[in-house]
């Protein structure tokens, strides 16, 4: 297969990572992570402290040049989910950046600085290992029950996905991108590190996200946006007062959003006022990205487009015209690490997976996404979470009987979690305060309960099985 990063070949001093003051040309990067690979070339598996920071960046990267397949880890995860993600991935080392603190449950790991000013462009980097079908990432993503399945994406994929929105964006060595979203999941990392890094161009990254951060890079060279419907929102939300904002955007070759889908709303107040219109795209960790809005293409707000290039996509047990999405293609993981069950049940018997989105076709085909098939699955902020992972955590507190978690619609984060809560004494409940800092203590703060509702009881079917549908307006 031939290189994910052709531009670390021809290292010039174009710059190809920025994080706030911190930036390093393509010379640099194939300098630093040429070193880095060569001092982890052959380890089994690594873990990456995948903090927002430039030796993130330049982890991966070295790790992808090794062949060494590489493990994001959220900084934030909790005890019990990290302890999961390790024992699970078994990874040999930990790379950080130099100083970083990490918890207790890395200690065993060796840990590995990673110094970006480290290394000599003059070395060239490693070659790269052939097999296209070689495992590139380990990506946590959760199920609606169970502790997080860890997806394997092969190189293959990775390289697809990435040349099939590019070709599809128009997407070129010209493109600054800017972005803000984390760097333990796949729209943060693969497209939005890794995808200007194969074509050559640039990605300034913000750190944390704010409204203000964007309109300053946007307007100051940047000309493409990544971002999470909620990151949207609050754009929307901050135009109306914010003229250079709305100037910013408007001088954007293009805005693209993904994760979560973006409401028809929002859409409408950004186009109204910077005269464009956002793009969507479709995806998933385990296929990684199967439909968008093409640039040379009608934008349609409240679809994602049609299928990538290289993509099948049909709709499985139609009903009104509506069915699950199932596709194929050389964009899919390669399986659940250390779970043949689930992966022999995420495919179909004829080989499609199956994404469990449901959906419809306009008669030109764009995909109209009109819900999900387990309403266990929860999407907050764009972070996938599953209903059941956060009832365990909460049922091992000592002040929690009995637990039902749902997602209802939230304007910002497009739902918010909530768990309905039997106390263990009904005289001194636990507070919400301190049931979700056991969330994010335990898991990771983005799947913490926004909300608690205490009852007496749940509601229960004649079998026992609670009914979700009855807790108030929730969707479970
Ligand atoms: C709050 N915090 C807490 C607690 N409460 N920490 C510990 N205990 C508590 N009780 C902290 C958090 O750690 C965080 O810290 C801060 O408070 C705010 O956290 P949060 O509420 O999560 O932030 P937010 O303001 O709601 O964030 C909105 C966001 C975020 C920035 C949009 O949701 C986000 O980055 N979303 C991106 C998700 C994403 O990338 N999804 C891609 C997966 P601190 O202030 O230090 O941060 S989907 C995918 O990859 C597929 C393929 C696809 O299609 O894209
Ligand atoms: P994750 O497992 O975190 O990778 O999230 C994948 C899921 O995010 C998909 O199965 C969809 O439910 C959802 N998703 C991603 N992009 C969009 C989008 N543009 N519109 C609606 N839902 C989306």
């Amino acid at each position: 297969m031939s290189p994910l990063f052709p531009a670390l070949r021809t290292a010039d001093r174009k710059e190809a990572l920025r994080f706030g003051e911190h930036a390093l040309t393509y010379a640099e990067l194939a300098g630093a992570a040429g070193a880095l690979a060569g001092r982890i070339a052959g380890s089994g598996r690594v873990a990456v402290w995948a903090t927002p920071t430039l030796e993130t960046a330049v982890g991966v990267v070295a790790a992808l040049l090794a062949g060494v397949p590489a493990v994001p880890l959220n900084p934030k995860t909790g005890e019990r989910e990290l302890a999961h993600i390790l024992r699970d991935s078994a990874p040999t080392a930990v790379l950080a950046a130099p100083g970083e603190p990490l918890p207790p449950a890395l200690a065993a790991l060796t840990r590995i600085d990673v110094v970006p000013e480290a290394g000599s462009a003059a070395d060239p980097p490693p070659a790269e290992p052939d097999d296209a079908e070689s495992p590139a990432l380990i990506v946590y993503t959760s199920g609606t029950t169970g502790p997080p399945k860890g997806a394997v994406l092969p190189r293959r994929a990775v390289a697809g996905t990435l040349d099939a929105l590019a070709e599809v964006w128009a997407w070129t060595p010209d493109d600054v991108l800017v972005h803000a979203l984390p760097l333990f999941h796949v729209h943060g990392l693969i497209l939005g590190v890794l995808g200007p890094l194969r074509r050559g161009g640039s990605v300034r990254h913000l750190g944390r996200f704010s409204v203000e951060g964007v309109a300053r890079e946007l307007s100051t060279g940047a000309t493409m946006l990544f971002g999470v419907p909620t990151m949207y929102h609050r754009i929307a939300e901050s135009l109306d007062t914010d003229r250079e904002l709305a100037k910013a955007l408007a001088g954007a070759r293009l805005l693209v959003s993904g994760s979560a889908a973006l409401p028809v709303h929002d859409h409408r107040r950004i186009a109204a006022a910077t005269g464009r219109t956002v793009i969507e795209r479709y995806g998933m960790t385990e296929t990684l990205m199967n439909t968008s809005v093409r640039v040379d293409g009608e934008p349609r707000p409240g679809t994602v487009g049609v299928p990538l290039p290289g993509v099948e996509l049909r709709l499985a047990d139609e009903s009104d015209g509506i069915g699950e999405i199932q596709v194929r293609g050389p964009n899919l993981f390669s399986g659940y690490l250390n779970r043949p069950d689930a992966t022999a049940a995420a495919f179909t018997e004829d080989g499609w997976f199956r994404t469990g989105d449901m959906a419809s076709l306009d008669g030109d085909g764009y995909v109209r996404i009109v819900g999900r098939r387990a309403t266990d699955l929860i999407k907050s902020g764009g972070y996938k979470i599953g209903a059941g992972e956060i009832e365990n955590a909460l049922l091992d507190h000592p002040g929690v009987r009995e637990v039902a978690v749902t997602g209802e619609p939230d304007a910002d984060l497009g739902e918010r979690i909530v768990a309905w809560v039997v106390p263990a004494d009904p005289q001194s409940p636990p507070t919400a305060e301190e049931l979700a800092g056991h969330v994010a203590a335990q898991l990771s703060p983005h799947k913490r309960p926004r909300t608690v509702r205490f009852l007496e009881t749940l509601p229960r079917n004649d079998m026992g099985k609670i009914m979700k549908r009855a807790l108030g307006n929730g969707n479970g």
